[in-house]
């Protein structure tokens, strides 16, 4: 009897920590996600002025064109000049957002030219802001940028990107209470057959 509660007592101990320990690197990826902060350089010169603001897509304003590699925090994780590409414009109350911290314009060229918006939605950020691009239908603003205020400057040679995630900071906040707000946590149950929610594009 005594082995036997052993063996219950024991089952709880190894779950229990492996579970706190998913909760952990939960709310660390959460907390990864809450900015895009970084610099970027390209191999041939680029131009970028562009902004989201407010964070809720009503209005965009600028330009932006950057292919090349960013280091430092993107798309969820940081990043040590991993491949990079960024196209924006915005014309106040319309405009498009398309980010890839992974990809470059050569790998999403074929979407691009040949205008298949929601190919490119999957394989990488790609949506539509300002009043009149929301209008217009999807691809919307995905989860991770739904309120957010992206800031791309690149002049020449090098930039930088600053972009407030919202979304993501209250996907933090509430991730220490157990909601999920943005769907992307993993199971505390890491034997859970349950699949991980995709990372960032
Ligand atoms: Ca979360």
């Amino acid at each position: 009897m005594r082995r036997a509660w052993g063996i219950v007592l024991g089952a709880a101990v190894l779950f229990g920590s492996s579970g706190c320990a998913r909760y952990l690197e939960n709310r660390l990826r959460d907390a990864g996600e809450v900015i895009d902060l970084g610099i970027t350089v390209s191999p041939e010169p680029n131009i970028a002025a562009f902004v989201i603001f407010p964070p809720i897509h009503v209005t965009a304003v600028g330009y932006g064109m950057v292919d090349g590699w960013f280091a430092g925090l993107g798309g969820g994780r940081l990043q040590g000049f991993c491949p990079y590409f960024q196209q924006s414009a915005g014309l106040l109350v319309w405009g498009y957002e398309t980010v890839s911290f992974g990809k470059r314009y050569a790998d999403l060229a074929e979407y691009i030219e040949k205008g298949r918006d929601d190919e490119l939605a999957k394989q990488c950020t790609f949506y539509r802001t300002g009043a009149l691009g929301l209008a217009e239908g999807p691809p919307w603003p995905p989860e991770d940028y739904r309120v957010s205020c992206p800031h791309y400057v690149h002049l020449g040679f090098v930039g930088v990107v600053l972009s407030p995630r919202y979304s993501e900071m209250a996907d933090l906040l509430t991730g220490f209470f157990l909601l999920d707000l943005s769907g992307d946590d993993l199971p505390l149950d890491p034997g859970s057959k349950e699949l991980a929610p995709a990372s960032s594009k």
